[in-house]
């Protein structure tokens, strides 16, 4: 399958939106004591905000790759290498699951109280420690907070001190999160970027044909290698392109247009949703980046 996606240009959906969200998260940051960016387990780099850390200046920080069950496992181990060896530790987990995030209020407690201790402050704090969940649209945020924070909800409500539209959720363990949808846009790069954010559901799906996105799959698929059970839509093997997929997919299926053409929007729209929702298994659409090989001139001397 041929990589030709670079012929459709962006959406362009993004600036706006980026500019009015990134003062707020300013804002926001201001008010907290540490933050934690959520990412997706299958794309971590490719889901991150490159301004989220240069904001935060000196501020404890933690990088959560989530929904890892969709993940390949072999993936997440190789990102946990990678971001350990570069000083910057990333956790997998699966937001759903309390026995993975209910420990994460103690940590982030433990992280802003060596911090103080770290830069020399002697002072007993007060009050809870403060957090912002921060991360791409659909990344799992809500049902992060939700977890930690579904017994004390009823307790929400603002504290003196604190900007009125600003809300605390104590969360227990002397920590609480700040009540404000910490999302954060990620900066696109290329039609490829965009178009992984797309299969990820990070963008709206009105922004993207679903051919096009599945199409960009296949493709992933096939320069990854990763095997899928092609049979079950009715193929032999790798489908040579997008068009045949879409068009097996839709005989299987069954779905047909008025008229008795083949639906392959509706094929594709069912393609990707078996990606999204783990049918495929578990795939990971970035890999940590390789250490650059050395070029023949660069090559140590025998
Ligand atoms: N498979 C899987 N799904 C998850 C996980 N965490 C969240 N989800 C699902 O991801 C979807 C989005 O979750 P939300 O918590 O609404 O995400 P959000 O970041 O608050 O989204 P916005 O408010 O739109 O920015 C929901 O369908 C969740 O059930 C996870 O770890 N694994
Ligand atoms: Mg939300």
């Amino acid at each position: 399958m041929e990589d030709d996606f670079e012929r459709y240009a962006l959406t362009g959906w993004f600036p706006g939106h980026m500019f009015k969200a990134g003062k707020k998260m300013e804002e926001a940051l201001s008010l907290v004591d540490m933050a934690v960016e959520l990412v997706d387990a299958r794309a971590p780099f490719l889901t991150r905000n490159p301004n989220l850390r240069r904001i935060l200046a000196n501020k404890p920080f933690q990088l959560i790759a989530n929904k890892q069950d969709l993940a390949s496992p072999a993936a997440c181990n190789a990102w946990k290498q990678y971001c350990m060896e570069k000083g910057l530790p990333i956790h997998f987990q699966d937001s759903r699951r309390m026995a993975n995030v209910k420990a994460l209020p103690a940590l982030w407690r433990k992280m802003v109280l060596d911090a103080r201790q770290a830069k020399g402050v002697t002072r007993p704090l007060l009050r809870p420690v403060r957090v912002i969940i921060a991360g791409v649209p659909n990344i799992g945020k809500s049902t992060l907070v939700n977890h930690l924070g579904d017994r004390n909800r009823a307790q929400v409500g603002p504290k003196p001190g604190v900007t009125r539209s600003n809300q605390w959720i104590p969360i227990g363990n002397g920590v609480e999160l700040l009540d404000t949808p910490g999302i954060l846009w990620p900066k696109i790069r290329n039609k490829k970027h965009e178009l992984l954010l797309g299969l990820l559901n990070i963008l709206n799906d009105e922004l993207l044909p679903p051919e096009l996105l599945a199409e960009y799959l296949a493709w992933e698929l096939e320069r990854q290698n990763i095997p899928i059970n092609w049979g079950g839509y009715g193929l032999d093997g790798v489908p040579s392109d997008a068009t045949t997929l879409l068009e097996a997919i839709a005989k299987k299926r069954s779905f047909v247009k008025p008229g008795g053409k083949l639906d392959v929007e509706r094929a594709a729209i069912t393609f990707v949703k078996d990606f999204r929702d783990g049918r495929l298994g578990r795939i990971t659409l970035e890999m940590p980046p390789q250490p650059k090989e050395s070029s023949p001139s660069e090559a140590p001397k025998q």
